[in-house]
């Protein structure tokens, strides 16, 4: 290790300026209109930032860059439709602040890696390609022509086309993610590992091997007319914010709403629907009738004791709670269901769940009388070592209700980042099914590989294991966003060359292999000019709906390219044009949707229909009942409740996202919702824990990690007191990542257990 830099792979552990308030019990009203408009105007001035919000998810406008939640298909609001979080995610994008080449003489890449992720983030767009020579300090700039035949001549000196890695973040488009897999694969790859295995991946197991589609079945217009919505493990307030504007709906429309969650998130509560001035005087909408603090990973514990309950009534009524119709003549499994569930304890199950058996009674008596059902689900659920098992529970519970695959009901993972569905739709995905491979060789005359590629985990195991020599990175921020960072800089660090294609500065770029190659991109807001004329490019939203998205401004700087421009400028040096023609790729994005439309089933007519304002449907067979596994039918599973335990004195806890970031871009400083104020290193504990273990509010300790006889530290976070499942406690990603050992995967998924990690406590000074 003593050629490489001596970086800092983790953030300082200095504290900020902690304040506390109370944990707010309404979310967005007025408070969040302010705050939207506080960031607005401090990263892109008042006008300029109205002006681009007003365009942002219209017909004729661009998608939003937060998250993956769907707009309306009808008519949109003319006062804007967006939240507070996609306002934030617009001001850090279209900022007037700029990282040029004077930034990068001035500071040096160690310097930079001692400052947080909230000063690199907020240093600005990057304005032009950056070179990071093997044994210098200093990013020095360099031409588009140099930079792409540097890294085709590096992909071309391989001894095997597996030494390259190319990860995708869900921001990318859909044309710039074919063309970027469809390069990984020409050259000879599979490795294409993605944000989404860090993500949903368990939610793409289990639905898959359960309902044979790996997205969710419901639309829109599903949860307004839904009897009842359970929202688990997700905090829509923050993440997914307008999906509080549909919670609401399904309430105008008499749904019931079940919250479960060890926190009683501020957004699951009251919603105050800041375009509705009445809304706003008479206080809000109380969302949630049933909240249910959970302990962490205790959900299947939950689902089977709410499945007992409903068995028992189903024998005295046959046929009145659950769906026997749909049962028989669509689904598998359903006797082996049954025997799982009264073989099962009741009492054990409440037990596990950490909830008494009042509260869950009055939430199964809601399955039991309601028909049209669907569950929300998103880290909470996925982020488990059980996560795949934890969502084909969910789907046991839907089918016994033949709650799939009708209106008003269904599963509702809930997608991240804003495109992060539409990547895997283009194959950004390390196992790729043989039908869509055969279809590249014939489209292209090429001959792609058949040997599954590493994910995100395994691609870090592989780089420390010296079989990485290339990592290219499409979008994102690998360093913050993977398990275990100490282990994770080492394995980059290990790498011969690292290429990020990226629109700001972070961690990552501090971090990197001998060389380092930064890309600087468009982003969603920009106006993108091609030799054709103006492009635009396409997204897939959470409920499967793909549109189009034009960006409106002008570019930060005239050096920056479009990310299917780069993709296609790393293929041609890589490997030239004469099997894929990739010059005329960039020119007109019309011809990448011409090659998806070809090799991806559902898009037809792609080039027509997504001119169309309001886009168009995937099919999705789960949703018209035709289920996509080999024997057609949807299958029950068998699901053990896992009940796993932690040391006396040790706590399991879990790594989530404050109000102010979007995963590892820290947008401010505030937990809003929660009362925390200028501070990012606290842990969140339950009271009586506190007492158990002589804490008081604020006080100083290190979290210790204890995994298969390993020790991991992370330093300086303050206590606070917060009403949390006993048992539990909760810091924020990404500062806690070290913790998050590269072991702790869900089974079946792969994805980093990023919610179950058991901690101790040891208190500083
Ligand atoms: N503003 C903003 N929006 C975002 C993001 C962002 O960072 N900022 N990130 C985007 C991305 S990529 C994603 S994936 C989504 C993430 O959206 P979420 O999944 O809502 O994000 P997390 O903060 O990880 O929250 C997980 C929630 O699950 C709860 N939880 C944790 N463990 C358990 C458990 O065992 N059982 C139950 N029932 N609940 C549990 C936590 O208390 C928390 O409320 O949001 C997307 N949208
Ligand atoms: N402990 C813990 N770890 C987690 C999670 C957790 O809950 N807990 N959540 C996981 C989840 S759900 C996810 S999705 C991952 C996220 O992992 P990533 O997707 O890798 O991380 P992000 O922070 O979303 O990436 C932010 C960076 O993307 C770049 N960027 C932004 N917009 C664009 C664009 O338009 N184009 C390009 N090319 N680049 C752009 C910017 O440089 C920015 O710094 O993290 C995972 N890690
Ligand atoms: S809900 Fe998500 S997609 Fe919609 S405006 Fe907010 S951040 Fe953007
Ligand atoms: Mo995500």
């Amino acid at each position: 290790m003593s050629d490489k830099r001596n970086v800092q792979i983790l953030p300082p552990e200095t504290f900020a300026n902690l304040k506390l308030t109370k944990m707010k019990d309404k979310a967005v009203g007025i408070p969040a209109i302010i705050s939207s408009m506080r960031h607005i105007s401090k990263e892109m001035g008042i006008w300029r930032g109205i002006k681009l919000l007003n365009k942002m998810n219209q017909k004729d406008g661009f998608d939003c860059p937060g998250c993956a939640w769907p707009d309306p298909d009808g008519k949109r609001s003319g006062l804007g439709e967006y939240c507070e979080n996609g306002a934030k995610a617009i001001a850090e994008e279209a900022t007037k602040h700029r990282v040029t080449p004077e930034f990068f003489a001035k500071h040096s890449v160690e310097w930079l890696s001692e400052q947080t992720d909230f000063f690199l983030g907020k240093a600005g767009r990057i304005t032009e390609p950056m070179y990071l020579a093997k044994g210098s300090s200093h990013y020095e700039p360099i031409s588009w022509d140099d930079a792409f035949a540097k890294i085709g001549e590096k992909m071309k000196s391989l001894n095997s086309p597996s030494e390259a890695v190319f990860y995708t973040s869900g921001r990318t488009s859909n044309e710039a993610a074919y063309a970027y897999q469809l390069m990984a694969r020409q050259f000879g790859t599979n490795n294409l590992p993605d944000c989404s295995n860090m993500c949903h991946e368990s939610s793409g197991a289990g639905l898959s091997q359960t309902v044979g589609i790996g997205k969710g079945s419901v639309t829109l217009e599903d949860l307004y007319e839904s009897e009842l919505i359970m929202v688990m493990g997700q905090n829509p307030g923050t993440n997914h914010p307008r999906m509080l504007t549909a919670l609401e709906k399904c309430k105008k429309n008499g749904g019931k709403i079940v919250s479960v969650n060890p926190i009683p998130e501020t957004g699951n509560n009251t919603f105050v629907d800041p375009q509705n001035p009445l809304a706003i005087m008479k206080g809000g909408t109380k969302l949630t009738d049933h909240y249910l603090q959970v302990k962490v990973n205790g959900d299947v514990a939950l689902l089977k004791a709410i499945m007992i309950l409903m068995l028992e009534e189903e024998d005295k009524r046959p046929g009145e709670v659950f769906d026997l119709e749909f049962i028989a003549t669509l689904t598998e499994g359903y006797e082996e269901l049954v025997a799982d569930i009264r073989s099962a304890s009741f009492e054990a199950m409440i037990e596990q769940s950490g909830l008494n058996e009042k509260e869950v009674r009055e939430v199964a008596d809601l399955f039991i009388s309601k028909k049209k059902i669907i569950i929300c689900w998103a880290m909470g659920l996925t982020q488990h070592v059980n996560g795949v098992d934890n969502v084909k529970e969910v789907v046991n519970i839907l089918l016994l209700k033949g709650s799939i695959g009708k209106p008003g009901a269904g599963t509702c993972p809930v997608r991240g980042h804003s495109n992060v569905q539409g990547d895997r739709t283009m194959g950004i995905w390390e196992k790729p099914k043989e039908g869509f491979l055969s279809k590249l060789d014939t489209r292209f005359g090429i001959q792609t590989p058949r040997e599954h590629g590493v994910d995100a985990v395994e691609s870090i195991q592989a780089s420390l294991d010296g079989k990485v020599k290339v990592y290219v990175f499409m979008g994102g921020n690998f360093i913050s966003a993977t398990p275990d960072s100490k282990l994770t800089g080492e394995a980059i660090q290990n790498c011969e060359m690292t290429v990020q294609v990226s629109t700001k500065l972070n961690r990552s770029h501090c971090v990197t292999g001998d060389e380092a190659i930064i890309l600087p991109c468009l982003a969603r807001s920009d106006k993108d000019e091609q030799k054709s004329g103006l492009q635009f490019v396409t997204v897939e939203n959470s409920m499967g709906v793909v549109h189009k998205s034009q960006g409106r401004l002008d570019p930060p700087s005239k050096h920056l390219k479009s990310e299917p421009a780069i993709v296609c400028g790393m293929a041609h040096a890589a490997m030239g044009s004469e099997k894929v023609n990739w010059k005329e790729m960039a020119d007109n994005y019309d011809t990448i949707r011409d090659h998806i439309e070809a090799t991806i089933a559902g898009f037809d007519n792609y080039n027509t229909k997504v001119r169309v304002p309001k886009g168009f449907y995937l099919p999705n067979g789960a949703r018209d009942r035709n289920f996509g596994t080999p024997d057609s039918k949807a299958h029950f599973s068998i699901v053990k409740a896992p009940n796993r335990q932690v040391k006396t004195g040790h706590l399991i806890m879990m790594t989530i996202r404050t109000h102010d970031q979007y995963n590892t871009t820290i947008y401010g400083m505030n937990d809003r919702y929660r009362g925390i104020e200028g501070e990012r290193r606290v842990v969140l504990m339950n009271p009586e824990d506190m007492k158990e273990q002589g804490l008081t509010n604020t006080q100083v300790v290190n979290l210790v990690g204890e995994f298969d006889g390993e020790i991991r530290r992370s330093n300086n976070y303050k206590v606070i007191s917060y009403s949390i499942a006993k048992g539990c406690c909760a810091t924020y990603f990404p500062e806690a990542n070290v913790l998050v050992p590269l072991k702790s995967v869900a089974k079946g998924s792969n994805t980093p257990v990023s919610k179950f990690i058991e901690i101790k406590l040891e208190k500083v000074g």
